[in-house]
């Protein structure tokens, strides 16, 4: 049987589709995949990336369809490696991350999610803050086994509630909040 979704999430990173699927489903959307590589730009700002990541996707996918960009920013690294966080995490990877680290271990995590049909382009930001571990731990995707959020002692891979707190919850809630009453943002 043929399943209808809601909207599309174009990425070609089904770890991030796995988790935007469970949060949306907790703000009753559903989420289909459709998995596929985006041309990124070079910028400085996530929010171009997202932005033309977005209109990109939509040409291709034809259907509403949501992107996301995220980021991790370490401070002592002057918010390296940002916007080339997907490139650096290929590259040198956590093990390279943890050796450029001294004393200063304060980061963040940024999420991008930028919605895209017909009419409509519009980007939702949010960021959670947190500190960079001293030892890879536990098992998960990506930046997970080194990024401890703040207030807590575990990182993302060691936890079973990222997806209560994450920078992807943070900002799939205010876009869900905006996506399921978008017809009154659009009579005001
Ligand atoms: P797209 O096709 O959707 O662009 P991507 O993997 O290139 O997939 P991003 O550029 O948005 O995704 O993300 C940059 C990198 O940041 C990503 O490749 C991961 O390594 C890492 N990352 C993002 N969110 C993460 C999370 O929740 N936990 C761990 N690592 C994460």
């Amino acid at each position: 049987m043929q399943q209808s979704f809601d909207l599309f999430f174009a990425s070609s990173n089904r770890h991030k589709y796995q988790e935007a699927k469970k949060i949306l489903d907790s703000f009753g959307i559903k989420l289909g995949f459709f998995k596929f590589d985006l041309e990124e730009i070079q910028s400085n700002s996530l929010k171009n990336i997202a932005s033309k990541k977005a209109k990109d996707a939509f040409s291709k996918c034809k259907k509403p369809v949501i992107i996301e960009d995220d980021g991790l920013f370490i401070n002592s690294l002057d918010g390296f490696p940002g916007p080339y966080s997907s490139y650096v995490f290929k590259t040198i990877g956590n093990t390279g991350i943890l050796n450029l680290l001294k004393n200063n271990r304060k980061a963040k995590f940024v999420s991008i999610i930028s919605y895209c049909d017909k009419k409509i382009l519009q980007s939702f930001d949010a960021k959670l803050d947190g500190t960079i571990s001293h030892l890879q731990k536990g098992k998960g995707w990506g930046y997970d086994p080194i990024f401890i959020p703040k207030n807590t002692r575990k990182t993302f891979a060691e936890m079973n509630n990222k997806n209560e707190l994450s920078h992807r919850y943070k900002a799939l809630k205010k876009f869900s909040n905006w996506y399921l009453h978008r017809q009154e943002y659009n009579d005001q």
